[in-house]
């Protein structure tokens, strides 16, 4: 049985949900005391009201909270346009014929043009910083796979927001003063190790600062620190918890009671298999070092999508193609621009993310927009056989098979001119389950894709473990 060490996290999520809802009411009392909406005839019928959660003057309410917000925000993004009109001469010349007076709301922001990553390796090392080089605190990089790393810069007030908002964050998920985070993201130049360290400490709690890798150790003191936190990606999340089986540990009879896991794309049968692992609340975190690093966006405890920090950015969605802006509801880009970074504040960053963004309050009382999980890259996309297939909707097919295991990959290659796709998947089977199980996730993969497609079922522990980013795919037909 699972010991009891204080999991508050579903008592949290009631508390919330009452006192948004509380708020609604009180919002409600207060704006319309002399001329009540049709339903608010007494404080009670005002408080059922609320509770149920849509009445036309918490509406009301909602467009006019909105509205400030966003109100904010157009301050931000003038200041921030002028800012890069002064101080960054690539941004000078982009931004030669916009004044800052024609940015008088957020949907100005269209008027802008959009940073890519290419900005970003051609202004390489420091060519896109809005402060003199002695003005910076830190520096990250990331590597990317070709050419010059990408350069990201921060202030120390940057890096103090930075922290301030991880720490809103991990509240928001239930984190308190009194919980072991173990951060098991890589630290040195990738922005997840050090992002969230800053944070645990501005909150308050303790943090065990383990960077990625030595998975033994990172088990032991697991255990012997008495770790309540857990933040790493989810691919090495299932490693850990795979390697912690092998020792015969039981995580349900340790204190470990949330998950923040992120960097990588993930799906909600990932989440299920690792909250049954551990016995824990996973939560889903998403940034880009482009941005700021982990925290530009984070579920919480009611996991209805991930806030994005609107305080510190505008978030919008594009089609990939054309570069159109998409409503809220539709699937699309995820493009962002910092409207309150000192040291390297980007407009209109495509961040090639495909994910939707919703609008309303969420139970939780914010009225933040909300992004889904991420369900690919726009680059991730693979084209086969003329189809487009996300590697996320073959991890969901695999993942509801309840035999096979989380560990998998996708090979693309050529065969003459035919496109050919090779999944393979461990699972703990005999032969002749293999067989039939093999022949279902064959017939699964081709109802949700449409692809026919070579199923391997592999023995446990074949395939390789990661302990940062997982790479799951290889596209072949690009090889030289
Ligand atoms: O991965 C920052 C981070 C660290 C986020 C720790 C969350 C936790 P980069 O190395 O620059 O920064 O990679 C950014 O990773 O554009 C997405 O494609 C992917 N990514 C990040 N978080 C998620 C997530 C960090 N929750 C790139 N779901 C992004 C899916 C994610 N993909």
């Amino acid at each position: 049985m699972k010991m009891n060490h204080g999991k508050k996290t579903s008592n949290r999520s009631k508390l919330s949900a009452n006192s948004a809802a509380e708020e609604n009411a009180s919002i409600c009392c207060q704006k319309y005391k002399n001329g009540l909406c049709d339903n608010c005839l007494s404080c009670m019928a005002i408080r059922s009201v609320a509770l149920s959660g849509s009445t036309e003057c918490i509406k009301k309410e909602n467009d006019r909270a909105r509205e400030e917000l966003e109100k904010k925000q157009a301050e931000k993004l003038r200041e921030t346009v002028a800012l890069l009109k002064s101080k960054v001469p690539y941004y000078s010349r982009l931004l030669k014929d916009i004044e800052v007076d024609d940015i008088q709301s957020i949907r100005d922001i269209e008027k802008l043009p959009f940073t890519t990553k290419e900005d970003l390796r051609c202004n390489y090392p420091f060519g896109l910083f809005a402060v003199p080089k002695e003005k910076l605190a830190r520096i990250h990089a990331s590597s990317g796979t070709t050419g010059k790393p990408t350069v990201v810069g921060y202030t120390s007030g940057d890096i103090g927001r930075w922290a301030e908002m991880i720490a809103q964050e991990l509240e928001a998920v239930g984190v308190t003063k009194e919980d072991t985070v173990q951060v098991a993201y890589g630290y040195g130049l990738f922005t997840g190790g050090l992002g969230f360290h800053y944070g645990v400490e501005k909150l308050g709690a303790t943090v065990v600062p383990m960077s990625t890798g030595n998975t033994a150790k990172q088990l032991q003191l697991m255990q012997d620190f008495g770790t309540t936190v857990l933040a790493c990606t989810p691919s090495y999340a299932l490693h850990l918890a795979e390697a912690g089986k092998d020792q015969g540990i039981d995580f349900h009879k340790l204190p470990i009671r949330i998950g923040i896991f992120g960097a990588e794309p993930w799906t909600e049968e990932m989440r299920q298999e690792i909250e049954k692992a551990y016995g824990i609340k996973a939560y889903d975190i998403y940034g880009l070092s482009e941005i700021i690093g982990p925290g530009v966006g984070c579920e919480c405890s009611q996991r209805q999508g991930l806030h994005i920090n609107e305080d510190h950015y505008i978030a919008e969605i594009i089609d990939p193609e054309t570069g159109a802006a998409l409503d809220y509801g539709q699937s699309g880009e995820l493009v962002l621009t910092s409207i309150a970074k000192e040291a390297m504040p980007l407009l209109r960053y495509r961040t090639k993310d495909i994910t939707t963004l919703y609008r309303g309050r969420c139970s939780c009382g914010s009225l933040n927009v909300r992004m889904d999980r991420v369900t690919g890259r726009s680059d991730d996309m693979l084209i086969i056989k003329g189809v487009n297939v996300f590697p996320s909707q073959i991890e969901s097919v695999i993942m509801s098979m309840p035999k096979l295991l989380p560990h998998y990959n996708i090979v693309v290659s050529k065969k003459g001119k035919l496109d050919e796709l090779l999944v393979q998947v461990e699972a703990e089977l005999s032969c002749d389950d293999g067989a039939i199980a093999a022949d279902k996730l064959r017939r699964n993969i081709m109802s949700i894709t449409g692809i026919a497609a070579e199923v391997r079922l592999l023995p446990p522990k074949t395939l390789p473990r990661s302990q940062g980013k997982i790479s799951r795919v290889a596209d072949l037909r690009q090889a030289p």
